[in-house]
């Protein structure tokens, strides 16, 4: 059965691989999951036809015969369920951690690293910018702190790779322009160590020729 995304026709991230259509990319090269994707433009982001398959209006979605899905992290949670790629243990209780660490992932890391990203885009004029970055990079390091500690010099957050280190990368790989990753050589580590796979490098090289050809190149 085809599967279909949507991303965006012009991803503000400049092929960053930023965008949340990465993850469900990835986690579908992970699964060995041929793919199509439909490309979105803001305004059609925002059109009926799209918010019948995203009711806010946001990428990405995903399309698989007569199921019609949105949220990133179920999105992932699907592939991994239905499609395998190893993304989930079999046993049932590495199984729930891994589910509790793809939680963990969008529910406790992912809103001071987003809020971190937003504000350095948006607030950056404000009078009380910097106070405010200082804030939200001391909420980003609590964070860490504890990822790294539960971490240590483990490759994956529980045994093998799972759903649980695709999300929990993908939300860290946003820090990567700022130099708090840095502060915690054993997660910078972990990064690099998701990056270097296959799935994630071609995932990676199909949202970035969107961009290139978006931008005549
Ligand atoms: N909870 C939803 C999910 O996980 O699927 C959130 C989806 C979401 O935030 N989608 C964003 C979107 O469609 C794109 S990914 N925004 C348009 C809108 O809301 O109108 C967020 C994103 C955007 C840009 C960058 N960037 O430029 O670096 C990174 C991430």
């Amino acid at each position: 059965m085809t599967i279909t995304i949507t991303a965006f026709e012009r991803s503000p991230d400049r092929g960053r691989g930023l965008a949340r259509d990465m993850r469900v990319r990835w986690a579908l090269e992970e699964a060995g999951q041929p793919y199509d994707v439909s490309l979105v433009s803001f305004e059609t982001m925002k059109q009926p036809a799209h918010l019948a398959r995203q009711p806010f209006g946001q990428i990405p979605t995903y399309e698989e015969g007569d199921l019609s899905l949105f949220e990133s992290g179920a999105i992932v949670l699907h592939i991994a369920e239905r499609h395998g790629g190893g993304l989930l243990p079999r046993d049932a209780n590495g199984r729930a951690r891994a589910i509790a660490w793809m939680f963990a992932a969008l529910n406790t890391v992912e809103p001071p690293v987003f809020d971190h990203s937003l504000a350095r885009i948006l607030e950056r004029n404000e009078p009380w910018y910097e106070q405010r970055l200082h804030a939200l990079e001391n909420s980003i390091r609590k964070r860490l702190d504890s990822l790294s500690t539960h971490l240590g010099d483990a490759d994956w957050l529980d045994g093998a790779f799972s759903a649980g280190d695709l999300l929990m990368v993908s939300v860290l790989l946003r820090l990567k322009s700022s130099n708090i990753l840095d502060e915690y050589p054993n997660l910078a580590a972990y990064v690099a160590r998701a990056e270097a796979r296959p799935a994630y490098q071609r995932a990676f090289a199909a949202q970035l020729a969107v961009f290139h050809a978006a931008s005549g190149g």
